[in-house]
């Protein structure tokens, strides 16, 4: 049996559609102030310019998969339309439809070409996934602590902390960021950097990447309460000579804002020993 839309859902279905673009408009719109506060900073994009390793290796996995499949797609939609238009009812026409059903050699063969396809796509996958979870020993390690709302950046080796201010990290060097949270869950997100992990409380999470100089747009990306929408966050890639300077700066100085609450756990600094710019 059909079901009735009453006359008011169809009379509100199309404003509610046209609403949809407004509105996304109008929350795109409301961040502005907010990427205006920091004009150095860049929103790259990860796909049409990454600038870690670890953006490099999304993207192109992401393309890879992307022209693996593609044909596929391309070839049952050629011909879904092409048996439409061929195969469609004209007046007047005497002819019977076919019958016959089952043809085990093409069922086999579109069985098992898709298969061999998304096969290959895991294998890229897995190999890029490897890497990225993976890395080599690092050159730096940043302990990275979400609160409600800022971010705390901790560098263990050299005693420094801070709260609130862009992440500051060397150009073509293996970081490692041990990602955690004290209250919430919140989301480590630098769009085009590559990275993207959620940082949760009483666990540690870890990504690490290679990057070239820039100054990297990002954001929480989990509802983590009222000021979720203005988390946001900023890493400076300086070049290693200038990233020497500034550490030493702040080494000495102790760093700035305290923000350690005792329920931390307590972070394994994979291969701290052996960091070295
Ligand atoms: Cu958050």
């Amino acid at each position: 049996m059909k079901t009735r839309l009453p006359f008011s859902a169809h009379r509100f279905r199309l404003p509610a559609l046209l609403g949809w673009p407004a509105a996304l408009g109008l929350a795109l719109f409301a961040t502005l102030p907010a990427w205006a506060q920091n004009p150095g900073a860049r929103v790259t994009n990860a796909f049409s310019n990454p600038a870690s390793n670890v953006a490099h290796w999304i993207r192109n996995t992401s393309w890879a998969a992307f022209w693996i499949i593609i044909p596929f797609i391309a070839l049952a939609e050629v011909l879904l339309v092409y048996v439409i238009f061929k195969f469609r009812r004209r007046p007047n026409d005497p002819r019977q439809p076919a019958t016959f059903h089952d043809n085990p050699g093409l069922e086999i063969t579109w069985t098992v070409l898709p298969i061999l396809a998304l096969v290959f796509v895991a294998l890229i996958g897995y190999r890029s996934l490897k890497k990225i979870d993976f890395g080599p020993a690092p050159n730096l390690n940043v302990v990275v602590i979400g609160h409600r709302f800022f971010w705390e950046y901790r560098y263990p080796k050299y005693g420094i902390d801070f709260s609130n201010q862009a992440l500051v990290v060397p150009a073509n060097r293996n970081v490692s960021l041990q990602i955690t949270s004290v209250d919430v869950i919140h989301g480590f997100y630098v769009p085009g950097l590559g990275l993207q992990m959620d940082a949760v409380p009483g666990r540690i999470s870890h990504v690490w990447f290679n990057a070239r100089p820039g100054t990297y747009q990002g954001q929480c990306a989990q509802l983590c309460g009222p000021l979720h929408g203005e988390m946001f966050l900023t890493v400076k890639v300086l070049p290693p000579p200038q990233f020497v300077q500034w550490l030493a700066k702040h080494a000495s100085s102790g760093g700035a804002a305290q923000a350690v609450p005792p329920r931390l756990p307590a972070a394994k600094h994979r291969a701290a020993t052996k960091e070295s710019l």
